[in-house]
């Protein structure tokens, strides 16, 4: 499987090939860098490169001879694919769960629940990406870009030895963890941290590209990476700061066990801070509500014990008001119009309370 598409990337011309990858996602940025790098190995220069998220991807302007994806769930837009082929050779290279396998109709996809016993959600992106290129290139010295995409989509504890050996060569790393925390931890938040940015995915990608190994990243050696790492700090300040003012802010309700937060965020902080919340108070539910424009009040459901099922009360708690929500059991999101949040808060009393 791998080896298709390694054999479709050494048959491709850098001049005429967009890789297209998962904006605003730390694995996606790191699988593009992977893949970018990869090709300067190969013919000694790079490839165009544009990024998008799964909604929008079939608005992209595509007119390159190759056009390669790297994590991003394009299969879900089967009619834009099927177009495009008809003028560009296309590769798929994702690890989402899959609408549609592209592979019936003519186009080379390849995910990892056709070959591989790690649940596809598992073997993020940037693993794939430098899996299928160590085929074709000595792509040791992105090791550690691959380990950035494990832990940000927290696939690292099926992937132990590999981190092992990441951490074993570089020792700016520190101690071995296969959870989003430490200097591993803190590279991937830094990646991420453009994310509000507006040219925040060029700036990570660049930053990736340009550096040789994490401590160029850590150690600010890379010219670029400043601005991420002072937002880096910004953010990681107004988590901490709501995370040790919640039981003084929220809205507690302790016979629910439900606490309902209602915080006004300077950056897109809030679903990292329901899950940093959410883990310190696993009997609470939390329910974070944040204005993210006039119109839209932006709501994240955590509940890390599982104890209310978060993606049934996104969905039954927005219906009423017109809004929306959904996600797994314990962690969710939903929108609402803000003009309906204390009548969206008796909903969710409500509904708990069945
Ligand atoms: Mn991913």
């Amino acid at each position: 499987m791998l080896e298709k598409a390694a054999d479709f990337i050494k048959h491709s011309d850098p001049k005429e090939t967009t890789v297209v990858y998962h904006g605003g996602c730390g694995d996606g940025i790191a699988a593009a860098s992977i893949m970018l790098k990869t090709f300067q190995k190969l013919f000694g220069e790079m490839p165009k490169v544009k990024f998008a998220s799964p909604g929008v991807v079939a608005k992209l302007n595509l007119h390159s001879k190759t056009i390669i994806f790297v994590d991003l769930a394009v299969d879900q837009e089967k009619d834009f694919l099927l177009n495009l082929a008809k003028n560009s050779r296309i590769l798929i290279l994702d690890h989402h769960q899959m609408q549609n396998n592209m592979n019936d109709l003519g186009i080379l996809h390849i995910n990892p629940d056709m070959f591989s016993k790690i649940p596809g959600v598992r073997y993020p992106g940037a693993k794939l990406t430098y899996d299928t290129c160590s085929l074709i290139a000595d792509t040791s010295d992105m090791d550690w870009i691959a380990a950035i995409g494990l832990v940000h989509d927290v696939g690292a504890e099926y992937w132990k030895p590999f981190l092992d050996s990441v951490f074993a060569k570089y020792k700016e790393l520190g101690k071995v963890t296969y959870e989003y925390k430490g200097k591993i931890g803190k590279l991937v938040s830094i990646i991420t941290a453009g994310q509000e940015l507006k040219h925040g995915n060029e700036i990570a990608l660049k930053v990736l590209l340009e550096a040789e190994r994490p401590s160029d990243i850590l150690d600010e050696k890379v010219p670029e990476v400043s601005e991420l790492v002072d937002l880096d700090k910004a953010r990681e300040e107004e988590i901490t700061y709501y995370v040790d003012s919640w039981e003084k802010l929220a809205d507690i309700d302790r016979k629910l066990k439900l606490a309902i937060y209602d915080v006004e965020l300077k950056h897109k902080i809030s679903s990292a801070l329901s899950t940093v919340l959410s883990k310190a108070h696993p009997e609470y539910l939390f329910v974070i509500m944040n204005q993210e424009s006039p119109a839209v009040l932006k709501l994240n459901f955590r509940q890390t014990l599982s104890k209310v099922d978060c993606a049934w009360l996104a969905k039954e708690s927005t219906k009423p008001f017109g809004g929306s929500g959904g996600g797994h059991k314990p962690a969710a999101g939903g929108r609402i119009h803000p003009k309906y949040k204390e009548k969206f808060k008796e909903k969710l009393k409500e509904l708990l309370k069945k």
